[in-house]
């Protein structure tokens, strides 16, 4: 079963690499469209930037911002929503998504209340400073051993689909970042289906490289992207989050090592590694 793709729609001004192109709800929409045409098996909506030094949005507006998109997305493609609101997620999922995509890895119980998915992702502090001076004794041990605490909180809590997520760039340097892909299979070994989200980050623009040793802007940051998504699913990634979604899906095949079915690109590129397949609503 190929790895899933996870098509990210931001409706924020501020997301660093698509700020400002969907706040319109009704272009938001059809992006996420055009995202599961390409392939998406789930379609992530966020209404806050979690790039470092972003600052909090207020409810009501988060609110405004997500459910209608969410609302115009879940009759054609499974949505998750990607937030650490409580009452934002309870409200997406009213409106029919299906997944928490949970950076704060606190959600759990209220995944468990509300009968959904959950993403349990790490990060080191907030993402106000999350990126000032993040530091560990072990990187892999500290994140892997969160991970696996809060899953198996979440198991027995009755949380039936239970995503760990390492978090790149959420509180890690470069090199924290590295040694966290490169010991996925250790992560992937805890048994939970494993959610990466290396996408246009920060780290693939230092190792990208600008004019003058400055950074890559996130639209050179393809090759990087592409590179990291295409190692997490080999090393057994059951799900990459992606902004560019219709190279992935081709990365995901070409992982998965068998002919999509005549037709399909994504659509039925889906699933987790369980043995699952998961629809476009999201039953197994
Ligand atoms: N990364 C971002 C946001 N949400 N969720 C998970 N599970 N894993 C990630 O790696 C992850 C995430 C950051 O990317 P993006 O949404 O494009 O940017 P911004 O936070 O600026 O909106």
């Amino acid at each position: 079963m190929p790895a899933a793709v996870m098509g990210v729609v931001n409706v924020t001004p501020d997301s660093f690499s698509d700020g400002g192109r969907f706040l319109d709800p009704d272009v938001a929409v059809a992006h996420g469209r055009e995202l599961a045409r390409q392939g998406a098996a789930v379609v992530d909506v966020g209404g806050e930037s979690s790039r470092p030094g972003a600052s909090p949005v207020p409810e009501a507006e988060e609110l405004r911002r997500v459910l209608p998109v969410v609302r115009g997305l879940v009759p054609h493609v499974r949505v998750s929503i990607d937030t650490v609101k409580p009452a934002v997620a309870a409200a997406a999922v009213e409106a029919g998504a299906s997944l928490l995509n949970d950076i704060s890895g606190a959600l759990g119980p209220l995944a468990a209340e509300l009968g959904v998915g959950w993403v349990a992702m790490h990060m080191q502090g907030t993402p106000a400073t999350m990126q000032k001076d993040p530091r560990y004794d072990d990187v892999v041990a500290e994140v892997h051993g969160f991970l696996a605490e809060r899953a198996s909180a979440a198991r027995r809590a009755g949380v039936e689909e239970v995503w760990v997520d390492p978090g790149i760039g959420f509180g890690k340097t470069l090199g924290h970042n590295l040694a966290l892909l490169h010991h996925l299979p250790d992560l992937v070994a805890l048994g939970y289906p494993v959610l990466v989200g290396t996408s246009r980050k920060g780290f693939l623009g230092r190792l990208a490289g600008g004019p003058g040793g400055t950074a890559a802007p996130p639209s050179g940051r393809l090759a990087g992207s592409l590179a990291t998504a295409t190692w997490a699913m080999v090393a057994g990634a059951s799900m990459v989050r992606v902004h560019d979604v219709a190279a992935t899906v081709q990365a995901a095949v070409l992982v998965g090592g068998k002919e999509p079915d005549a037709g399909a690109t994504g659509a039925r590129v889906r699933g987790w590694r369980d043995g699952r397949t998961v629809t476009a609503r999201g039953e197994p």
